[in-house]
């Protein structure tokens, strides 16, 4: 498996619970290397655009109202099969559904307010990780 880089976002219910630290610290246990960070507040537009693929979706208006609402924490995750490893982490999309000492498990409240987003495919990490970092800003 290739060393490989996602994009991981932290969302405005962990960050609003100072869940920032503790997040990150599941990251780094699993070998995953923070190697760009930044905590934004992303306007309304901002979160539409980055969530565009999900504009026919219901929850649309619920998801990009959501992200807009608080912090969060942008960042390049870097390591051996990270994609999958990072989603392998994060644990899947409704907390009910979620695997025993995964992130969403632990701290989401709800399928919509679910503590993190991370890439899905190696097309939409390089796409996700352009829209909030230049190369200067990414160090590994
Ligand atoms: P994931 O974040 O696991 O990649 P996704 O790409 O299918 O999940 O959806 C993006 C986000 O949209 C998800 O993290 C939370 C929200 N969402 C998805 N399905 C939802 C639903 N049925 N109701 C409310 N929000 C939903
Ligand atoms: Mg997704």
């Amino acid at each position: 498996m290739a060393i490989e880089r996602t994009f991981s976002m932290i969302k405005p219910d962990a960050t609003k619970r100072n869940l920032t630290g503790a997040i990150v610290a599941r990251f780094e246990a699993a070998g995953l290397r923070v190697v760009a960070s930044k905590r934004l507040w992303l306007s309304l537009r901002q979160a539409q655009a980055f969530y565009a693929v999900h504009a026919a979706r219901p929850f649309y208006g619920e998801l990009t109202e959501f992200m807009s609402s608080g912090p969060i924490v942008a960042q390049v995750l870097e390591g051996e099969g990270a994609i999958l490893k990072n989603r392998e982490v994060m644990g899947a999309t409704n907390p009910a559904n979620a695997a025993e000492g995964t992130i969403r498990k632990d701290f989401a409240l709800s399928i919509g307010e679910n503590s993190v987003h991370g890439s899905d495919a190696p097309e939409t990490a390089a796409e996700e990780i352009a829209f909030f970092f230049s190369g200067l800003e990414i160090v590994g």
